[in-house]
């Protein structure tokens, strides 16, 4: 893909009118003009994309669908022109630059204009859907409405049943309308994708792999085989807490699936919010960062209060509020940056922090999802997010500004190699520094307390990063399986929630309490179905950033356990990374993930080998329970890649 930045950015730009081919162009000569017709539109699309996105109504909808239509269109039409030079001598940078060109969407569109603009309007339509998604109860006075961020707070501290139940079910019900939509974008990217010669969408999904679409889907088996067994420990123990918790009855349901709508998480992707109830050992390395963020919370808003002596009413004090959410969530990016900057990259340019949404607005509706933005290829980054205080809001800026470090870093390349390695690359980058930040690390930066040297407290670190990193691999797989499956009709309309719940029953083991039927999408109610951005780059990252880890923990000189580097402040650890960034897309992946770690295979053995620890533990403390979960509802067929054994209990 074009990934020009990540996080759902990844389209080619447009060029108004096409502009005539050159009589007699070479291929290398081709590929030199559209990398300047492409770096000459961009500034335009990116900043129509980013009104629609912080900003969302008719109009910012309305210029932004016609922005990706154009988009859409010329880059149907460089993939025409380039078909001249099929068969004849080009540079290999051509040649791979060619490649790249006709992966350059993760939309494909029919070569039908009037198609093509359907297809612009149903996208910009359902993120904008899913950005002012909105849940209500209540009548006249009583009329209560909230948003994702106020669910997804319900989920993160409130551990009641019913309010849990409340949030998950009401924030599931924002995407029922975009079931026809969807189900039409899928039928016309199809189309384009088989226009542009692939068997379907998915296919040309897989095709982004510098392997062959089957090699990618068997790789994700592979990767998926490697640390499934870590995954169903994890599963099996918060079972048990979480029986402990609700009672057997309540704390799971049929067949030993975890109830998704008490897993901290609408999504159950990450389990970090259930500290409370999985904490190993209570008081052993205090690692609440999220009650120290609150804390940083309120010393700002008692600043901001001192300034304003006086100002005393109920729209000064939400005035007030906002501010100190504003200094919050700046300081929060700071602190990112920071790590970065003393790894030897550059300091964030000032445009960063004048153009950068950091909170969310209160006079409008936007796009919440985190996202990272390169506007122009030369400099004007931003990242988009509506930042609260608290740990996974925390680490999410760190992962953004991975992203924001990769595109800086490879804008001094042509713009068709301005993309990640690979897509999972990208989302690998921040994430390898939030592994980096150690128990030591945090206590630096005084968000925890001094460390104890302690097996619990060593536990208890570990289980604070599985929760975030383990509990995700399943996850990580099983949306792409669903929409492979949908795009290539396997799944079909008819049995959409089927088989999202099918899916999500057999790789994460968990299940909703309540009947979702076909009257339900609750896909939709992922930002990335909506917002169609592929997902199996997350599940590669998950993977790689443990391999990054190990790579940079190494050049740091690190001896010793691997969960215990940190390679803050390290320069030959940062050139190393630095060097790989640089790299963007311009050589296949396996030949930059050669140079960082010397290995040209993705490989989950890092993954294992950091949670060492608390695999053993995790066993001890299973012993005498059958784990592993019967997903009582038939498995949908994964498609494309080689079907999964039937589910059996992991040994206790
Ligand atoms: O979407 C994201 C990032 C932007 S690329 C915030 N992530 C995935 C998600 O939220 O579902 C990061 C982890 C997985
Ligand atoms: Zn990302």
């Amino acid at each position: 893909m074009l990934g020009l930045t990540a996080c759902g950015r990844d389209d080619a730009p447009a060029a108004g009118d096409t502009a005539a081919t050159p009589e007699g162009e070479t291929a290398d000569q081709f590929i030199a003009r559209v990398n300047e017709e492409y770096r000459a539109m961009f500034p335009e699309i990116t900043s129509a994309q980013w009104l629609a996105s912080t900003y969302i109504n008719d109009d910012s909808q309305r210029i932004a669908s016609k922005a990706n239509e154009r988009m859409l269109n010329q880059l149907n039409d460089w993939i025409a022109q380039a078909k001249r030079f099929e068969g004849q001598e080009m540079s290999p940078d051509t040649a791979r630059a060619i490649q790249l060109l006709k992966l350059g969407t993760a939309m494909p569109a029919p070569q039908d204009p009037a198609k093509v603009a359907e297809l612009a309007g149903l996208a910009t339509k359902m993120e904008g859907m899913y950005g002012a998604g909105t849940y209500c109860t209540g009548e006249g006075d009583d009329k209560n409405c909230r948003q994702l961020g106020a669910l997804e707070d319900v989920l993160r501290s409130n551990r009641d049943y019913d309010a849990q139940l409340d949030a998950w079910q009401g924030w599931h019900s924002i995407a029922m309308p975009m079931r026809q939509d969807y189900s039409r974008f899928v039928q016309l990217v199809n189309e384009g994708a088989q226009e542009l010669g692939y068997a379907d969408a998915g296919e040309m999904w897989r095709s982004g792999y510098d392997m062959s679409p089957a090699e990618i889907a068997a790789e994700t088996d592979r990767l998926w085989g490697q640390v499934k067994p870590l995954y169903e420990q994890l599963h099996c123990y918060t079972r048990t807490r979480l029986d402990a918790q609700y009672g057997p009855d309540k704390g799971e349901v049929a067949g030993g699936m975890l109830p998704a709508h008490l897993m901290g998480n609408m999504w159950q992707q990450d389990w970090s919010n259930l500290w409370g109830i999985l904490q190993p050992y209570k008081g052993a390395g205090a690692l609440d960062i999220t009650s120290a963020l609150e804390t940083q919370w309120q010393q700002n808003f008692a600043a901001e209060m001192a300034k304003h002596k006086g100002e005393r009413n109920a729209s000064d004090l939400a005035e007030i509020e906002h501010q100190a959410d504003l200094v919050t969530a700046r300081r929060m990016t700071e602190r990112a940056e920071d790590f970065y900057v003393s790894l030897g990259m550059p300091e964030l340019p000032d445009s960063y922090w004048e153009k950068t949404q950091f909170i969310k607005p209160r006079d409008r509706d936007v796009v919440c999802h985190a996202s990272a933005w390169d506007m122009n290829m030369e400099g004007d980054v931003r990242t988009k997010m509506c930042i609260e205080p608290n740990e996974e809001n925390f680490t999410t800026i760190y992962h953004e500004l991975g992203h924001i470090y990769y595109d800086l870093a490879y804008n001094v390349q042509p713009p068709m190699f301005q993309a990640g390695a690979h897509d999972g690359f990208h989302e690998a980058i921040g994430d390898t520094i939030v592994l980096a930040m150690t128990p030591e690390y945090l206590n630096s930066i005084g968000l925890v307390g001094q460390q104890a040297q302690s097996n619990e407290a060593l536990i208890n670190a570990q289980m604070r990063m599985a929760l975030a990193k383990v509990s995700f691999l399943p996850f990580g797989l099983m949306i792409d399986r669903w929409r492979w499956g949908v795009f290539d009709g396997t799944i079909t309309p008819e049995n959409y929630n089927q088989a999202w719940w099918d899916l999500k029953a057999r790789y994460q083991g968990v299940a909703p309490v309540t009947p979702r039927g076909e009257e339900f999408f609750d896909p939709g109610a992922k930002y990335h179905v909506p917002g169609n951005t592929p997902y199996t780059r997350y599940f590669l990252s998950h993977v790689l950033q443990f391999q990054f880890y190990k790579a940079l923990c190494d050049a740091s000189g690190h001896q010793g356990p691997l969960y215990e580097c940190s390679f803050y402040g390290n320069k030959e650890a940062g050139a190393k990374f630095q060097a790989m960034l640089g790299k963007g897309a311009s050589q296949p992946w396996q030949q930059t993930l050669k140079e960082l770690t010397g290995g040209e295979q993705m490989d989950a053995s890092a993954v294992l080998e950091y949670f060492a620890p608390l695999q053993a533990w995790l066993q001890e403390q299973n012993e005498g329970q059958t784990c592993g979960w019967q997903a009582t509802t038939a498995a949908a067929p994964a498609p494309a890649a080689t079907p999964a054994p039937a589910e059996t209990p992991a040994q206790g």
